[in-house]
């Protein structure tokens, strides 16, 4: 068996983890209007409690995977901030070799399985990871990140089917952000909850959680990690968030009306986590503050660190091609 029990971490620590994937984003955010970073790069700035809150129920031998906008995931998994930068910077100890860039975050030995650029295309992938996990009995449990637009797509429809066809052990998470790449979901979608108002026309139940709270994420998802581990199949959540920023980091999101976005900043994930540490006395404003100085400063080194490292050797091109390592030619 894999599988193992929910990580046992206070509200200070899924706090820190917050905080920590605020800054590095907020950091590549900076280097990338430098010219530093090159291709696109997708934020999650105001997603950060889902992905902390999903990953807080996992077990190290546990999967998951996620979008373009991955690099939240694969930290919250434990993936080292320093190699994810260097992947994203294209430099030579990436976690990828420096060869995938920040739509092909992937740390497999952290148990995440992949960001993927392909709308709803992970989806059947993580079904197929379930699967895998119900024939060999290995009690891992798969967590599959996607948005809300992604529930138009039909490989979502696809998957879900399948997996609660054959109850397989997977969590599906929508990340409902309110918006598509620069559509907003009313525009599009014909139910108020893409996710959860479809969940039904497979047999499950509609499940919705506030996404900027992090225990709440915690708590909802841990439920579902249970469910797909005892073998009683798959569960897909609705969790409802906010992308405080635009699609990716070339989009300054003009085609938002700026009421909505202030009304959304007020209900910042990390902030309301700070709040509740004061008022289950956790810690103090003090603490937190200073917490988020150390932060701050943690991603400033780092970025000097990681801007000092070389590129890859142009050899390092022709390696990694298999799993194995090497290169040459199959068939
Ligand atoms: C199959 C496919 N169609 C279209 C695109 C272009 N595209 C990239 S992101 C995106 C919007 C996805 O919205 P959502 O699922 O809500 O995810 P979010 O970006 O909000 O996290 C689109 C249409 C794509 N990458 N793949
Ligand atoms: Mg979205």
């Amino acid at each position: 068996m894999t599988g193992s029990v929910v990580q046992d971490v206070g509200l200070r620590g899924l706090y820190e983890q917050m905080l920590r994937i605020r800054h590095f984003e907020a950091k590549l955010d900076v280097l990338y209007r430098q010219g530093r970073v090159r291709g696109p790069a997708h934020l999650g700035i105001g997603q950060e409690a889902i992905a902390v809150g999903v990953a807080s129920t996992l077990g190290p031998g546990d999967a998951s995977l996620g979008t373009y906008r991955g690099h939240a995931h694969a930290l919250a998994r434990g993936a080292d901030p320093e190699a994810v930068l260097r992947e994203l910077l294209g430099r030579e100890g990436g976690i990828c070799g420096g060869k995938g860039g920040s739509m092909h975050i992937t740390s497999v030995a952290h148990g995440y399985y992949g960001s993927y650029a392909i709308v709803g295309g992970h989806i059947p992938t993580a079904v197929g990871m379930a699967w895998a996990s119900r024939i060999r009995r290995d009690g891992r449990v798969t967590a599959c990140f996607f948005g809300d637009g992604t529930t138009n797509i039909g490989a979502f429809h696809e998957a879900v089917n399948l997996a609660a066809v054959w109850s397989l052990p997977v969590v599906f998470v929508c990340e409902n952000n309110q918006y598509m790449e620069y559509t907003p979901i009313a525009d599009v979608i014909p139910v108020a909850r893409p996710a959860a108002d479809r969940a039904p026309a497979y047999g499950l139940e509609p499940v919705v959680v506030d996404g900027n709270d992090v225990e709440a994420v915690r708590q909802t998802v841990a439920r579902a990690v249970e469910r797909a581990r005892r073998g009683d199949g798959p569960t897909l959540l609705e969790a409802t968030t906010y992308r405080l920023g635009g699609h990716s980091v070339a989009d300054g999101a003009a085609y938002r009306d700026p009421d909505e976005v202030s009304a959304a900043w007020l209900r910042d994930p990390v902030v309301k986590a700070a709040q509740r540490l004061t008022e289950t006395g956790d810690a103090t404003a003090e603490e937190t503050e200073a917490l988020v100085a150390r932060v701050k400063g943690e991603m400033d080194d780092l970025a000097v660190r990681v801007l000092e490292a070389p590129t890859p050797d142009a050899a390092a091109a022709w390696t990694g091609m298999w799993s194995d390592g090497s290169s040459t030619w199959r068939n």
